[in-house]
Protein backbone atom coordinates (compact mmCIF):
# COMPACT_ATOMS: atom_id res chain seq x y z
CA UNK A 1 0.00 0.00 0.00
CA UNK A 2 1.31 3.69 -0.75
CA UNK A 3 0.36 4.91 1.97
CA UNK A 4 0.03 4.79 5.83
CA UNK A 5 -2.14 7.14 8.31
CA UNK A 6 1.34 8.95 8.91
CA UNK A 7 2.68 9.54 5.39
CA UNK A 8 -1.22 10.71 4.66
CA UNK A 9 -0.73 13.32 6.60
CA UNK A 10 2.04 15.19 4.62
CA UNK A 11 -0.01 15.45 1.61
CA UNK A 12 -0.44 18.99 0.30
CA UNK A 13 2.57 20.26 2.78
CA UNK A 14 2.45 23.86 1.26
CA UNK A 15 -0.65 24.08 3.46
CA UNK A 16 -0.30 27.24 6.02
CA UNK A 17 -2.04 26.11 9.40
CA UNK A 18 -2.51 28.77 11.75
CA UNK A 19 0.22 27.91 13.41
CA UNK A 20 -0.58 30.71 16.22
CA UNK A 21 -2.82 29.02 17.82
CA UNK A 22 -1.11 26.28 19.20
CA UNK A 23 1.39 28.43 20.04
CA UNK A 24 -0.14 30.90 21.99
CA UNK A 25 -2.42 27.75 24.08
CA UNK A 26 1.41 26.84 25.14
CA UNK A 27 1.96 30.30 26.48
CA UNK A 28 -1.41 30.61 28.07
CA UNK A 29 -0.95 27.08 29.47
CA UNK A 30 1.48 28.23 31.79
CA UNK A 31 0.14 30.99 33.32
CA UNK A 32 -1.02 31.22 37.06
CA UNK A 33 -4.88 29.92 37.44
CA UNK A 34 -5.77 33.75 38.57
CA UNK A 35 -3.92 34.78 35.49
CA UNK A 36 -5.74 32.49 33.11
CA UNK A 37 -9.30 33.19 34.33
CA UNK A 38 -8.61 37.25 33.98
CA UNK A 39 -7.38 37.35 30.32
CA UNK A 40 -10.22 34.84 29.18
CA UNK A 41 -12.86 37.26 30.94
CA UNK A 42 -10.89 40.47 29.20
CA UNK A 43 -10.57 39.01 25.60
CA UNK A 44 -14.09 37.17 26.00
CA UNK A 45 -15.46 40.90 27.02
CA UNK A 46 -13.45 42.35 23.99
CA UNK A 47 -14.89 39.46 21.58
CA UNK A 48 -18.45 39.97 22.53
CA UNK A 49 -18.21 43.93 21.42
CA UNK A 50 -18.04 42.24 17.82
CA UNK A 51 -19.47 38.78 17.97
CA UNK A 52 -22.38 37.22 19.55
CA UNK A 53 -22.40 33.96 21.15
CA UNK A 54 -25.76 31.63 20.64
CA UNK A 55 -27.76 30.86 24.00
CA UNK A 56 -27.10 27.15 24.70
CA UNK A 57 -30.30 24.90 24.24
CA UNK A 58 -31.39 24.05 27.91
CA UNK A 59 -31.61 20.72 26.89
CA UNK A 60 -28.24 20.59 26.04
CA UNK A 61 -27.11 22.32 29.59
CA UNK A 62 -28.90 19.90 31.84
CA UNK A 63 -25.48 17.51 31.93
CA UNK A 64 -23.65 20.70 33.72
CA UNK A 65 -26.74 21.92 35.77
CA UNK A 66 -26.23 20.26 38.66
CA UNK A 67 -22.59 21.57 39.35
CA UNK A 68 -23.59 24.97 38.53
CA UNK A 69 -25.71 24.85 40.90
CA UNK A 70 -23.47 23.64 43.74
CA UNK A 71 -21.26 26.80 42.32
CA UNK A 72 -24.11 29.08 42.91
CA UNK A 73 -24.89 28.14 46.29
CA UNK A 74 -20.64 28.54 46.97
CA UNK A 75 -19.65 31.68 48.94
CA UNK A 76 -17.36 34.12 46.71
CA UNK A 77 -13.93 32.81 47.58
CA UNK A 78 -14.96 29.19 47.40
CA UNK A 79 -16.17 30.30 44.10
CA UNK A 80 -12.60 32.16 42.90
CA UNK A 81 -10.77 28.67 44.27
CA UNK A 82 -12.92 26.40 42.21
CA UNK A 83 -12.66 28.50 39.14
CA UNK A 84 -8.89 28.61 39.76
CA UNK A 85 -8.53 25.08 40.45
CA UNK A 86 -10.81 24.30 37.03
CA UNK A 87 -8.28 26.34 34.75
CA UNK A 88 -4.61 24.41 36.90
CA UNK A 89 -6.07 21.49 36.47
CA UNK A 90 -6.32 20.28 40.57
CA UNK A 91 -7.57 17.03 41.28
CA UNK A 92 -10.90 17.78 43.34
CA UNK A 93 -14.62 16.55 42.35
CA UNK A 94 -15.70 18.96 40.11
CA UNK A 95 -12.56 19.04 37.80
CA UNK A 96 -13.30 15.17 37.32
CA UNK A 97 -16.66 15.69 36.21
CA UNK A 98 -16.10 18.63 34.46
CA UNK A 99 -13.16 16.15 32.82
CA UNK A 100 -16.21 13.72 31.69
CA UNK A 101 -17.80 15.86 29.40
CA UNK A 102 -18.42 16.85 26.11
CA UNK A 103 -16.08 19.96 24.14
CA UNK A 104 -19.59 21.89 23.93
CA UNK A 105 -21.00 20.85 27.60
CA UNK A 106 -17.99 22.74 28.76
CA UNK A 107 -18.31 25.69 26.90
CA UNK A 108 -21.96 25.97 28.09
CA UNK A 109 -20.85 25.37 31.67
CA UNK A 110 -18.49 28.33 31.25
CA UNK A 111 -20.87 30.31 29.43
CA UNK A 112 -23.63 30.04 32.20
CA UNK A 113 -20.63 31.12 34.65
CA UNK A 114 -19.83 34.02 32.72
CA UNK A 115 -23.29 35.28 32.66
CA UNK A 116 -23.68 34.59 36.50
CA UNK A 117 -19.96 36.17 37.02
CA UNK A 118 -21.60 39.79 34.69
CA UNK A 119 -24.96 39.71 37.05
CA UNK A 120 -22.91 38.77 40.30
CA UNK A 121 -24.25 35.78 40.92
CA UNK A 122 -21.03 34.90 41.10
CA UNK A 123 -17.55 36.36 41.77
CA UNK A 124 -16.73 38.63 39.45
CA UNK A 125 -12.75 39.00 37.85
CA UNK A 126 -12.26 42.75 40.35
CA UNK A 127 -11.79 45.33 37.79
CA UNK A 128 -8.82 46.57 38.53
CA UNK A 129 -7.21 43.06 38.35
CA UNK A 130 -3.68 43.58 36.50
CA UNK A 131 -2.63 40.90 34.45
CA UNK A 132 1.45 40.10 34.92
CA UNK A 133 3.33 41.19 31.56
CA UNK A 134 3.31 37.33 30.22
CA UNK A 135 -0.53 37.30 30.65
CA UNK A 136 -0.79 40.67 28.85
CA UNK A 137 1.31 38.91 26.01
CA UNK A 138 -0.64 36.61 25.84
CA UNK A 139 -4.33 38.69 25.39
CA UNK A 140 -2.00 40.80 22.86
CA UNK A 141 -1.38 37.71 20.51
CA UNK A 142 -5.26 36.70 20.97
CA UNK A 143 -6.65 40.57 19.98
CA UNK A 144 -3.94 40.67 16.66
CA UNK A 145 -5.28 37.22 14.93
CA UNK A 146 -8.37 36.33 12.60
CA UNK A 147 -11.75 35.65 14.77
CA UNK A 148 -11.68 32.48 13.56
CA UNK A 149 -8.72 31.75 15.27
CA UNK A 150 -9.72 33.61 18.74
CA UNK A 151 -12.65 31.59 19.12
CA UNK A 152 -10.30 28.47 18.61
CA UNK A 153 -7.97 29.54 20.81
CA UNK A 154 -10.61 30.10 23.64
CA UNK A 155 -12.74 27.23 22.69
CA UNK A 156 -8.81 24.88 23.37
CA UNK A 157 -8.54 26.64 27.10
CA UNK A 158 -11.62 25.77 27.63
CA UNK A 159 -11.21 21.95 26.55
CA UNK A 160 -7.67 22.16 28.61
CA UNK A 161 -8.97 23.01 31.97
CA UNK A 162 -10.04 20.37 34.17
CA UNK A 163 -8.73 17.51 35.61
CA UNK A 164 -6.46 15.33 32.85
CA UNK A 165 -9.17 13.08 31.39
CA UNK A 166 -6.59 10.38 30.85
CA UNK A 167 -5.58 10.47 34.52
CA UNK A 168 -9.22 9.72 35.10
CA UNK A 169 -9.06 5.43 34.44
CA UNK A 170 -12.36 4.61 33.19
CA UNK A 171 -15.49 6.79 32.71
CA UNK A 172 -18.22 7.17 30.56
CA UNK A 173 -18.08 11.18 28.21
CA UNK A 174 -21.16 12.87 29.27
CA UNK A 175 -22.24 14.56 25.70
CA UNK A 176 -25.43 16.53 24.02
CA UNK A 177 -28.16 14.79 23.06
CA UNK A 178 -27.85 13.52 19.23
CA UNK A 179 -30.44 15.55 16.86
CA UNK A 180 -31.95 13.63 14.37
CA UNK A 181 -30.30 13.54 10.45
CA UNK A 182 -32.57 16.59 8.89
CA UNK A 183 -35.10 15.53 6.55
CA UNK A 184 -33.98 15.04 2.69
CA UNK A 185 -36.01 17.72 1.79
CA UNK A 186 -34.81 20.24 4.08
CA UNK A 187 -31.22 19.58 2.97
CA UNK A 188 -29.58 22.23 0.58
CA UNK A 189 -26.98 20.32 -0.89
CA UNK A 190 -23.67 22.04 -1.96
CA UNK A 191 -24.20 23.14 -5.50
CA UNK A 192 -20.86 23.06 -6.69
CA UNK A 193 -17.00 23.35 -5.58
CA UNK A 194 -14.99 25.02 -8.25
CA UNK A 195 -12.19 22.72 -9.75
CA UNK A 196 -13.76 19.70 -8.33
CA UNK A 197 -15.45 16.91 -9.90
CA UNK A 198 -15.61 14.28 -7.58
CA UNK A 199 -19.05 13.60 -5.98
CA UNK A 200 -17.78 11.62 -2.94
CA UNK A 201 -16.67 14.91 -1.63
CA UNK A 202 -20.14 17.16 -1.84
CA UNK A 203 -21.86 14.04 0.07
CA UNK A 204 -19.23 14.64 2.71
CA UNK A 205 -19.81 17.96 3.27
CA UNK A 206 -23.42 17.72 2.60
CA UNK A 207 -23.47 14.66 5.31
CA UNK A 208 -22.46 16.67 7.44
CA UNK A 209 -23.88 19.58 7.47
CA UNK A 210 -27.52 17.48 7.47
CA UNK A 211 -25.82 16.08 10.89
CA UNK A 212 -26.44 12.60 9.33
CA UNK A 213 -23.14 10.78 10.57
CA UNK A 214 -24.50 7.00 9.62
CA UNK A 215 -24.25 7.88 6.23
CA UNK A 216 -21.39 9.91 6.65
CA UNK A 217 -18.95 7.35 8.17
CA UNK A 218 -20.14 4.86 5.58
CA UNK A 219 -17.73 7.26 3.14
CA UNK A 220 -14.76 6.44 4.98
CA UNK A 221 -12.52 3.08 4.54
CA UNK A 222 -12.48 0.61 7.55
CA UNK A 223 -9.28 1.79 8.48
CA UNK A 224 -9.68 5.41 7.18
CA UNK A 225 -8.81 8.76 9.10
CA UNK A 226 -9.92 11.74 10.01
CA UNK A 227 -7.40 14.67 11.79
CA UNK A 228 -9.21 17.35 13.00
CA UNK A 229 -7.02 21.20 13.30
CA UNK A 230 -4.24 20.66 15.47
CA UNK A 231 -4.97 17.15 16.52
CA UNK A 232 -4.25 13.46 16.06
CA UNK A 233 -5.86 11.54 13.51
CA UNK A 234 -8.75 9.43 14.14
CA UNK A 235 -9.00 6.14 13.09
CA UNK A 236 -11.42 3.99 11.82
CA UNK A 237 -15.40 3.91 11.42
CA UNK A 238 -16.30 3.38 14.48
CA UNK A 239 -13.71 6.07 16.89
CA UNK A 240 -15.26 8.26 14.05
CA UNK A 241 -18.75 8.05 14.53
CA UNK A 242 -18.10 8.34 17.99
CA UNK A 243 -16.67 12.04 17.54
CA UNK A 244 -19.36 12.80 14.63
CA UNK A 245 -21.85 12.44 17.43
CA UNK A 246 -19.94 13.98 20.07
CA UNK A 247 -18.40 17.28 18.45
CA UNK A 248 -19.45 17.29 15.24
CA UNK A 249 -23.37 18.71 15.38
CA UNK A 250 -25.01 21.24 13.38
CA UNK A 251 -21.74 23.05 11.66
CA UNK A 252 -22.35 24.58 8.70
CA UNK A 253 -19.40 23.92 5.84
CA UNK A 254 -19.11 25.98 3.03
CA UNK A 255 -16.79 24.81 0.80
CA UNK A 256 -15.96 26.98 -1.78
CA UNK A 257 -12.81 25.32 -4.54
CA UNK A 258 -10.15 22.74 -4.72
CA UNK A 259 -8.08 20.97 -6.82
CA UNK A 260 -7.79 17.44 -7.72
CA UNK A 261 -4.16 15.60 -8.03
CA UNK A 262 -3.94 13.02 -11.22
CA UNK A 263 -3.88 9.51 -8.96
CA UNK A 264 -0.98 7.54 -8.10
CA UNK A 265 -1.32 3.92 -7.67
CA UNK A 266 -4.95 4.38 -7.62
CA UNK A 267 -4.67 6.83 -5.05
CA UNK A 268 -6.20 10.34 -5.28
CA UNK A 269 -5.18 13.68 -3.68
CA UNK A 270 -8.18 16.29 -3.15
CA UNK A 271 -7.51 19.69 -1.06
CA UNK A 272 -10.95 21.65 -1.01
CA UNK A 273 -10.86 25.18 0.85
CA UNK A 274 -13.58 27.36 1.97
CA UNK A 275 -15.26 28.82 5.47
CA UNK A 276 -16.91 26.28 8.49
CA UNK A 277 -19.38 27.66 10.73
CA UNK A 278 -19.75 27.03 14.38
CA UNK A 279 -23.61 26.78 16.02
CA UNK A 280 -21.73 28.92 18.76
CA UNK A 281 -21.23 31.90 16.31
CA UNK A 282 -23.16 31.18 13.34
CA UNK A 283 -22.48 33.67 10.58
CA UNK A 284 -20.29 36.08 12.69
CA UNK A 285 -17.27 33.46 12.52
CA UNK A 286 -16.38 32.04 9.03
CA UNK A 287 -13.35 30.10 9.98
CA UNK A 288 -11.26 29.77 7.02
CA UNK A 289 -10.28 25.83 6.75
CA UNK A 290 -9.14 23.36 4.04
CA UNK A 291 -9.91 19.90 3.96
CA UNK A 292 -7.18 17.34 2.35
CA UNK A 293 -8.35 14.22 1.34
CA UNK A 294 -6.94 11.15 -0.02
CA UNK A 295 -9.03 8.37 -1.64
CA UNK A 296 -8.41 4.99 -1.73
CA UNK A 297 -8.47 3.24 -5.32
CA UNK A 298 -12.00 1.87 -4.17
CA UNK A 299 -12.77 5.51 -4.16
CA UNK A 300 -13.52 5.50 -0.31
CA UNK A 301 -11.97 8.16 2.36
CA UNK A 302 -8.46 7.09 3.37
CA UNK A 303 -7.71 9.62 5.40
CA UNK A 304 -9.01 13.47 5.51
CA UNK A 305 -7.32 16.63 7.67
CA UNK A 306 -9.41 19.85 8.74
CA UNK A 307 -6.82 22.34 9.03
CA UNK A 308 -7.33 26.41 10.14
CA UNK A 309 -5.72 28.34 7.89
CA UNK A 310 -3.38 31.22 8.58
CA UNK A 311 -4.99 33.85 6.40
CA UNK A 312 -7.83 34.29 4.21
CA UNK A 313 -4.93 34.27 1.81
CA UNK A 314 -4.35 30.59 2.06
CA UNK A 315 -8.06 29.89 0.32
CA UNK A 316 -6.53 30.70 -2.96
CA UNK A 317 -3.33 28.63 -1.86
CA UNK A 318 -4.08 25.40 -4.13
CA UNK A 319 -0.75 24.07 -5.20
CA UNK A 320 0.44 20.88 -4.74
O1 LIG B 1 -12.01 30.88 32.30
O2 LIG B 1 -15.04 18.52 8.07
C1 LIG B 1 -15.14 33.37 31.12
C2 LIG B 1 -14.46 18.90 12.15
C3 LIG B 1 -13.95 33.85 31.99
C4 LIG B 1 -15.20 17.70 11.55
C5 LIG B 1 -14.83 32.08 30.42
C6 LIG B 1 -14.58 20.11 11.27
C7 LIG B 1 -13.30 32.79 32.79
C8 LIG B 1 -14.86 17.45 10.13
C9 LIG B 1 -15.40 34.48 30.13
C10 LIG B 1 -16.39 33.15 31.97
C11 LIG B 1 -15.09 19.15 13.51
C12 LIG B 1 -12.99 18.55 12.36
C13 LIG B 1 -13.77 31.26 30.82
C14 LIG B 1 -14.83 19.96 9.90
C15 LIG B 1 -12.96 31.60 31.97
C16 LIG B 1 -14.93 18.66 9.30
C17 LIG B 1 -15.77 31.67 29.34
C18 LIG B 1 -14.22 21.44 11.79
C19 LIG B 1 -13.39 30.01 30.11
C20 LIG B 1 -14.96 21.12 9.00
C21 LIG B 1 -15.44 31.51 28.05
C22 LIG B 1 -14.96 22.20 12.61
C23 LIG B 1 -16.39 31.11 27.02
C24 LIG B 1 -14.44 23.40 13.24
C25 LIG B 1 -17.84 31.03 27.33
C26 LIG B 1 -13.21 24.04 12.74
C27 LIG B 1 -15.88 30.81 25.76
C28 LIG B 1 -15.12 23.88 14.34
C29 LIG B 1 -16.65 30.31 24.66
C30 LIG B 1 -14.66 24.93 15.18
C31 LIG B 1 -16.02 29.96 23.48
C32 LIG B 1 -15.42 25.40 16.22
C33 LIG B 1 -16.65 29.29 22.35
C34 LIG B 1 -14.97 26.41 17.19
C35 LIG B 1 -15.87 28.88 21.30
C36 LIG B 1 -15.85 26.82 18.17
C37 LIG B 1 -18.11 29.01 22.38
C38 LIG B 1 -13.61 26.95 17.09
C39 LIG B 1 -16.32 28.07 20.20
C40 LIG B 1 -15.47 27.73 19.21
Amino acid sequence: MPFTIESARNIFPETLAADVVPATIVRFNQLGGEDKLALIWFAYLEMGKTLSIATPDPVNMQFASSTLIQIKLMGFSEQSQLMRDLASRTDRPICRIYATWSVNIKLGFWYQLGKWMEEGIVTPIPQGYQLSANALAVLQAIRVVDPGQQITILRNSVVDMGFDPAQLGSYSSVAEPLVPPKDMAERTPIAAILGVQNPLILEYMDNLNANDFDALVQLFASDGALQPPFQRPIVGQDALLLFFREDCQNLKLLPERGITEPEEDGYTRIKVTGKVQTPWFGKDVGMNVSWRFLLNPENKIFFVAIDLLASAKELLNLDL
